[in-house]
């Protein structure tokens, strides 16, 4: 008997695959009881912590404890692309797809954190793009995907790892069981992956030049808004221009990334860029609201770190008015101090955590309360004149005031 624990979107989606395959099963969690069971296996759902009773469980009774994409991977039988990071995930899962879906001339599923459990994939599917959160991978043994991305890591979730560590350990896992034909693509300026060794081949994204022994794509010079020439390195080196409706040099690394994971699967240069071409930027990032009296509105509610708030205000030259705030995820808003003295007007802080990112970061800029998002707009565009951008980035999650960022965000708009 298999043990599913946790009743949410994994957790269903793995049932209705064991009772297809006839696999006997019980679903579980926080509100069942633990006594009277002796599964062989247990399928564990993302959101459940490593130190909760469940591992403690599996640990006493010697029961393997894997997650939802351990499992699946045994059955699936094409190729997967799996990508992981701080931030940038699912705009790279997305763009990815896009590419895949357009020009492998394959079946491509697309799932994983990014909605769709990987489990749903058909085992007919050619390839699987999988955005992987730092909790599924956490509980992988086997799984191996033949391109790995890394887009960057810095602090984030440590209320599940409880240890940056763990956490960093967690996104590593993504190439653990990767040999000498797969590959792994990483971020060269994130000093963490750039001293990552791997089985696999490494090809490197970066914003500078790479130097001569590496190999991957770098940013050659910005030709234009959102036109880079960019250079492949591997044995020859290639440059080419690409144009993209994406915002910020952030998004840049995601486009160079997912040009890479392309590049090695074999897809033809050309047709990619037209894809990326096309890529209209995701809701909830970076996204373009409207432009009231000369003051241009930007929803950037899926920034739920303080990196991704640090992205959103290199998107702009200056005179960002910012709101931002929520339940702080451990992050330390000081470290924006230069960013926030060079471009950000104001900044309004809304949410539980309100009065600790007040604190960290009253010496930088000029800094205003309230007690609602509406009151936050209100206030930001009272204080905005012709030719501001008012951005909200709230650095934080948003569950003290919202049902998730996605609400968060559109009530914002
Ligand atoms: N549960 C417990 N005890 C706990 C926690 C959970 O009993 O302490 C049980 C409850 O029955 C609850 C269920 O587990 O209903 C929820 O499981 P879950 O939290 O793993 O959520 P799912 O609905 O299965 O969704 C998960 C991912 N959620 C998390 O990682 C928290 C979804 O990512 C993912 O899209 C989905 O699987 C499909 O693969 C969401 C997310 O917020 C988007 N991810 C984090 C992020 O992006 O920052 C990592």
């Amino acid at each position: 008997m298999i043990l599913i624990y946790g009743k949410g979107k994994t957790g269903l989606a793995v049932k209705k695959f064991l009772d297809e395959k006839k696999i006997e099963n019980v679903i579980i969690d926080d509100q069942d009881s633990l006594t009277n069971l002796n599964p062989q296996l247990i399928i564990v759902s993302p959101g459940i912590p490593f130190y909760h009773r469940i591992y403690k469980f599996a640990r006493k009774n010697k029961i393997p404890i894997v997650s939802d994409v351990e499992y699946a991977c045994s059955f699936f039988k094409g190729d997967i692309i799996g990508i992981t990071g701080t931030d940038g995930k699912t705009t790279t899962t997305s763009l990815v797809y896009e590419i895949f879906k357009n020009v492998s001339g394959k079946s491509v599923f697309v799932g994983g954190n990014y909605g769709v459990p990987f489990i749903e994939a058909d085992n007919k599917t050619e390839i699987a793009v999988l955005e992987l959160s730092s909790f599924q991978l956490y509980s992988t043994k086997r799984f191996k995907p033949k391109i790995a991305v890394i887009l960057n890591i810095s602090k984030d979730h440590l209320d599940w790892h409880k240890k940056m560590k763990h956490y960093i350990l967690s996104k590593f896992k993504i190439f653990k069981n990767q040999q000498e034909e797969d590959y792994l693509v990483l971020n060269y300026d994130d000093g963490c992956l750039r001293q990552v060794k791997a089985k696999s081949q490494i090809y490197y994204f970066s914003l500078n030049q790479l130097p001569e022994d590496k190999k991957g794509i770098y940013l050659k010079g910005i030709e234009g808004s959102r036109e880079y020439r960019l250079v492949l390195q591997d044995k020859e080196k290639i440059e080419f221009k690409v144009k993209t409706l994406l915002v910020g040099l952030h998004n840049l690394q995601n486009i160079m990334a997912s040009l890479l994971v392309s590049y090695l699967y074999g897809l033809d240069l050309d047709s990619v860029l037209k894809v990326i071409q096309e890529f209209k930027p995701l809701p909830h990032r970076i996204e373009f609201v409207s432009s009231i009296n000369g003051i241009s509105f930007y929803n950037d509610s899926k920034a739920t770190t303080v990196q991704a708030v640090e992205k959103a205000i290199d998107s702009f030259d200056k005179n960002v008015i910012l709101i931002l705030g929520g339940i702080n995820k451990g992050g330390d808003f000081s470290v924006l101090s230069d960013k926030l003295k060079q471009k950000v007007k104001k900044a309004i802080i809304i949410g539980r955590d309100k009065e600790q990112i007040k604190s960290m970061i009253e010496n930088y800029t000029q800094v205003e309360l309230a007690d609602s998002l509406e009151e936050a707009v209100i206030k930001s565009y009272n204080t905005a004149e012709k030719g501001d951008t008012v951005i909200l980035s709230p650095g934080c999650a948003s569950f003290d005031m919202f049902k998730s960022y996605a609400d968060r965000g559109n009530q914002y708009i």
